[in-house]
């Protein structure tokens, strides 16, 4: 035992004191320098109130690490594709979901003033207009030759051409992405055909944020990739461990949020056998199952499939099916939602997406790189949807519905997938890229991908205030803001 231990226990020993066992316990754990007065003042307290032992609850009261009931933890799913997922066949799903990302982009825009002179692209026929119109649709020809920028645009009448000369507009419609929804203010050329003057994005209206009553933390988690080699197992489950350590601010902790790659798959790309250490989903589920046990039972935990995750590799994706592991479907504290999600904790909304299509982006828009996630994820937000692009690497299914559109506006935009941890806000919505648990994967070094790993982002819900806990011992390894 440690000599200020003794001391301090004495001292209550020899005022007539007894010090029940888990209290010892707790003491154990408490800095040395501060024992001494402790002691004195739960002494003098409990003597005052004729009470003469020192018992757990004494000790949490005072060092303010008692459960605080009044933090709320309630939970809402607001939106989860798993129940549905109908996917359409063929050439019909995919007008089915182009008309239904039309349609639900040109409502959130019809909020807008110019909205009243819009026209449909059919009904331009390339006639001459005195006044400027407007026109919207989804991106379907972009391009650039001779300092002149053609773009088509699709609307369920046809398709609308224009040109753009202005310099500045020229470099807006560079950063445009295929079928991505824009509106476009347009007068007539001199000759004929249409000069596009303006390119207007759906974006996000400044909004007041919603909070939580009382002062519950969220963790922001996503590609622990379990299973794989690389996968910071001691590092997480440090840090599952301290969820439940006395330190006041883990006993605020009242959600996790898990933003897809739990596990690290099977067959998800050439040769993975040969990174995995255990060999199938069931036993890689199992043991997050065994890291995500640890956490108390009055934290709600939000799980989301990523592209390592069994069930569909197509978005919208499905919550990881309970047949590869039924023990986290069970557990009442656990939430499997699919990929994209919303939910309220407390309150406060979050979108979780797990960010496949921030790959595509990256490859094909100036000025975003992976470096910077939250740059990307804003980009996601002005176009108010989550994966554009249709047909590059990012396979997206022939939903009916297009689920992927950002329809309700959040407190907090939550990604993931680029493994780089990143805060930032756009609008008044605060922006996590929940970076990773992973080490840097010899994929990811031969192309020059630089991961920072093991850095848990946590949200105070009522102040949004973010703290983080890094648990790489790598100095260079810091949170990106
Ligand atoms: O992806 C982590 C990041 O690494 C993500 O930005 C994609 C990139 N990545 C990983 N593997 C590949 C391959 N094989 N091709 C292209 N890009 C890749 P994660 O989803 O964790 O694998
Ligand atoms: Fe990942
Ligand atoms: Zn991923």
């Amino acid at each position: 035992m440690k000599k200020e231990l003794t001391l301090a226990l004495n001292y209550a020993l020899n005022k007539g004191f007894q010090i029940h066992p888990d209290a010892f316990k707790i003491l154990e754990d408490v800095d040395v320098k501060k024992l001494e007065k402790i002691i004195k003042e739960i002494v003098r307290e409990k003597t005052r109130q004729k009470l003469f032992q020192i018992n757990q609850d004494d000790l949490e009261t005072y060092l303010g690490i008692k459960d605080d009931l009044s933090l709320q933890n309630e939970i809402k799913i607001i939106s989860d594709p798993t129940n549905k997922i109908t996917s359409g066949e063929g050439v019909k799903g995919y007008n089915a979901l182009f008309s239904s990302r039309f349609n639900k982009l040109k409502r959130i825009i019809s909020d807008r003033p110019e909205s009243k002179m819009l026209k449909s692209a059919a009904s331009l026929k390339n006639t001459k207009i005195e006044d400027d119109l407007y026109v919207c649709g989804l991106v379907s020809v972009r391009n650039s030759e001779r300092n002149i920028t053609k773009i088509v645009l699709e609307d369920p009448s046809g398709s609308f051409e224009g040109i753009i000369f202005d310099e500045e507009l020229q470099k807006t419609a560079g950063t445009l992405l295929l079928d991505q929804f824009v509106m476009a203010r347009i007068g007539s050329a001199k000759n004929s055909g249409y000069i596009i003057k303006d390119l207007i994005l759906p974006d996000i209206p400044e909004q007041a944020k919603n909070k939580s009553e009382s002062e519950a933390y969220a963790v922001f988690l996503s590609d622990l990739h379990v299973g794989s080699k690389y996968f910071m197992e001691e590092e997480f489950s440090d840090f599952v461990s301290w969820i439940s350590s006395p330190d006041p601010v883990a006993k605020k902790i009242r959600f996790v949020l898990i933003g897809g790659d739990v596990v690290d798959g099977v067959g998800i790309y050439p040769n993975q056998n040969k990174e995995l250490v255990c060999q199938t989903i069931q036993e890689q589920l199992k043991k997050a199952e065994d890291l995500i046990d640890k956490i108390p039972k009055n934290v709600k935990i939000i799980i989301m499939p990523g592209n390592h995750d069994p069930g569909r590799r197509a978005l919208p994706q499905p919550a990881i099916p309970e047949k590869y592991n039924s023990g986290l479907w069970e557990r009442e504290n656990v939430f499997m939602v699919g990929n994209p999600a919303v939910v309220s904790l407390n309150g406060v909304k979050v979108s979780m997406f797990h960010g496949q299509s921030i790959d595509d982006i990256v490859k094909t828009t100036p000025g975003l790189s992976y470096d910077r996630p939250t740059d990307v994820m804003r980009h996601l937000l002005r176009a108010r949807h989550l994966s554009p692009i249709y047909g590059s690497q990012t396979p997206i299914a022939p939903e009916m519905e297009d689920l992927m559109v950002i329809q309700d506006i959040p407190d907090i935009f939550h990604v993931g997938h680029v493994h780089r941890a990143q805060l930032d806000m756009y609008k008044g919505i605060l922006l996590i890229n929940s970076g990773s648990w992973q080490k840097q994967t010899p994929f990811q070094a031969s192309v020059g991908m630089t991961p920072n790993p093991g850095i848990a982002i946590l949200v105070n819900l009522k102040t949004f205030q973010v703290f983080h806990q890094n648990y790489s011992s790598n100095l260079d390894n810091v949170l990106q803001t």
